[in-house]
């Protein structure tokens, strides 16, 4: 199997890289300069005709969305134990908390960041006060699973959905309220930021500002 990532720092390939590093596999990497348009040039949308990263190259195949790539690879890598198996009863609370992140948050998360650019820039507050309130209300709902004291987002066992939730928590460090801000995924976060292979994606794509190293967690 090989696996080469287009990715840009802290972005939602980050899920995707660090994943790929959790599981242990060889992978390849290649840096795309989304500041510069990079994700617009005409050989890369021939991959990813959406412009954005990341895009994993999958034996050869171009294929995209970081929640579809995480869910691929832990059908790929079933022995890592990423995902509930077909038969396992957790499996139907891992699937709605990877489509609620993928249908609901990331949209926002988009909005939040994109509102000027994706639309027009004189309703652009107004899409992000928006946007504001879906992520907070995920929070909340996030926050609330977490409240009968799990380590983890399904079945207290690390899965995909802890790779990309956290990968979607880091975001929300400059805004109002950051997801560190809310009772049980401030130590959510701490737990899984203290993760070898988190240390690690952090250092490959050369991130340093949503650390544990202060000893309390960042916000
Ligand atoms: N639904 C896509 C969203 C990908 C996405 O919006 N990526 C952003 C970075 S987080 C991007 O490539 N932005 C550059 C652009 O839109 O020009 C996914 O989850 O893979």
């Amino acid at each position: 199997m090989s696996y080469t990532l287009f990715y840009s720092p802290g972005a939602a390939s980050m899920a995707v890289h660090w994943m790929l590093i959790e599981l242990g596999v060889d992978f390849e990497t290649q840096l795309v300069d989304i500041d510069s348009g990079a994700q617009r040039t005409p050989a890369y949308l021939q991959m990813n005709p959406t412009g954005t990263v990341p895009t994993l190259i999958v034996d050869g195949v171009p294929r995209h969305e970081s929640a579809a790539l995480l869910m691929l690879l832990a059908e790929r890598h079933p022995a890592a134990g990423l995902a509930p198996s077909p038969a396992s009863r957790d499996r139907a609370e891992w699937l709605e908390l990877m489509i609620y992140l993928a249908n609901t948050l990331l949209p926002a998360m988009r909005d939040w960041f994109y509102a000027g650019i994706d639309g027009d820039a004189i309703h652009a507050d107004a899409v992000k006060a928006l946007a504001q309130r879906r992520i907070e209300s995920a929070w909340d709902r996030l926050n609330s699973h977490l409240a009968d004291g799990r380590a983890y987002l399904v079945h207290g066992k690390l899965s995909t959905v802890d790779l990309l939730a956290v990968t979607l928590m880091r975001w929300s460090r400059n805004m109002r309220r950051p997801a560190t801000t809310w009772q049980h995924l401030s130590g959510y976060i701490e737990r899984l930021r203290a993760l070898p292979s988190f240390i690690d994606v952090n250092q490959r794509e050369g991130l340093t500002d949503w650390s544990n190293s202060t000893g309390r967690p960042e916000q």
